[in-house]
């Protein structure tokens, strides 16, 4: 069953109020406290929604995380049942220091669709709409994939632009980029938005490609299922605790490569708004008793896909 369309602009709210909280930390060198804010503000939203709503991607661990965390409870118990992926600060390095990019985000699908993952990494790759389906794979080497997306856009290998996490982890990636003659654009930080640039043709961006954060991978998926664009993912496991913790999630197959049904089933909702300028949304604006907020807002079922421009009082 689709989500109802009147929802997005509640579930929008809680990431605009988010990102309030969070702007009031720009350039202040206190993360956690712009993590704090953003959680806060965007739970009061969640509860004031009549949905039965649960998180499945959050803060993490109700032990480690006071609030929004996973299996927490949101909304007001009346409505229907959803299950919630939220990353209220996607960014917090990008805040502390007023660098661009940093976002609010979210993610809505009915209850059960959407894949529980912990907080590990997370092999990922993705390209943009119109393409082959399965044209790329994570078990292809890095020259297959791009030579294969390179044939399917017809645009010279040298003419594409692969977007990547700058981390010593990715550097046989980067080699290999590097001898293609490939276009890189690192990014410091931000996944979610450096594999949703793919859906952008202006972003120039044709491949998202590298290792991650789980939680982020599933939040961009969310965001690429409405944009008919594709992703394969990955966990990687760094130790017994983490494949316990990913089996007590419900994932069995340690080794399985998701796509994005798989991740993100049926209808879905997602919601980005900027803390500070960014790629795909301007930052918050302070403006006396008001705020000015830019959300991209995106429902699968009813093709929604648009920036939502809002003045909001404090
Ligand atoms: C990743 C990435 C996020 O933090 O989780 C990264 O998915 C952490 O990676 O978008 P490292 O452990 O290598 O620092 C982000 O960049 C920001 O939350």
């Amino acid at each position: 069953m689709n989500i109802d369309k009147s929802l997005i602009n509640s579930f929008a709210r809680s990431t605009e109020r988010a990102a309030y909280g969070a702007s009031k930390f720009r350039g202040k060198n206190d993360k956690i406290g712009a993590d704090q804010a953003a959680v806060d503000e965007m739970r009061k939203i969640l509860n004031s929604i009549d949905m039965k709503g649960k998180i499945v991607i959050g803060e993490g661990e109700m032990d480690e995380a006071p609030m929004l965390y996973i299996n927490e409870k949101v909304g007001t118990q009346n409505g229907d049942a959803f299950d919630i992926a939220v990353d209220p600060l996607e960014g917090t390095n990008f805040t502390a220091k007023n660098l661009p990019n940093a976002l609010s985000v979210l993610a809505v699908t009915r209850k059960g669709n959407l894949l529980n993952a912990p907080d590990i990494y997370m092999e990922k790759i993705a390209i943009g709409p119109n393409l082959p389906m399965n044209l790329v794979d994570l078990d292809f080497d890095v020259k297959k994939n791009i030579e294969l997306l390179s044939k399917a856009k017809k645009k010279d290998v040298k003419e594409l632009g692969i977007c990547v996490l700058k981390r010593p982890r990715h550097e046989q990636i980067i080699k290999v980029l590097n001898s293609l003659g490939v276009k890189i654009k690192f990014i410091s930080d931000g996944d979610v938005s450096g594999v949703i640039s793919v859906a952008d043709p202006k972003s120039n961006i044709d491949m998202y490609i590298g290792i991650g954060g789980g939680p982020e991978g599933v939040l961009a998926a969310a965001a690429l299922s409405c944009l008919g664009c594709q992703m394969q993912t990955r966990l990687v496991f760094n130790d017994d605790e983490e494949k316990n913790r990913s089996k007590n999630l419900g994932i069995d197959d340690l080794d399985k490569k998701y796509n994005i049904n798989e991740m993100v089933k049926g209808d879905v909702i997602f919601c980005a708004t900027g803390v500070t300028d960014g790629d795909i949304v301007k930052g918050i604006i302070d403006d006396k008793d008001y705020f000015l907020s830019e959300t991209l807002v995106l429902h699968k079922s009813s093709k929604t896909n648009k920036i939502l421009k809002n003045k909001i009082k404090k």
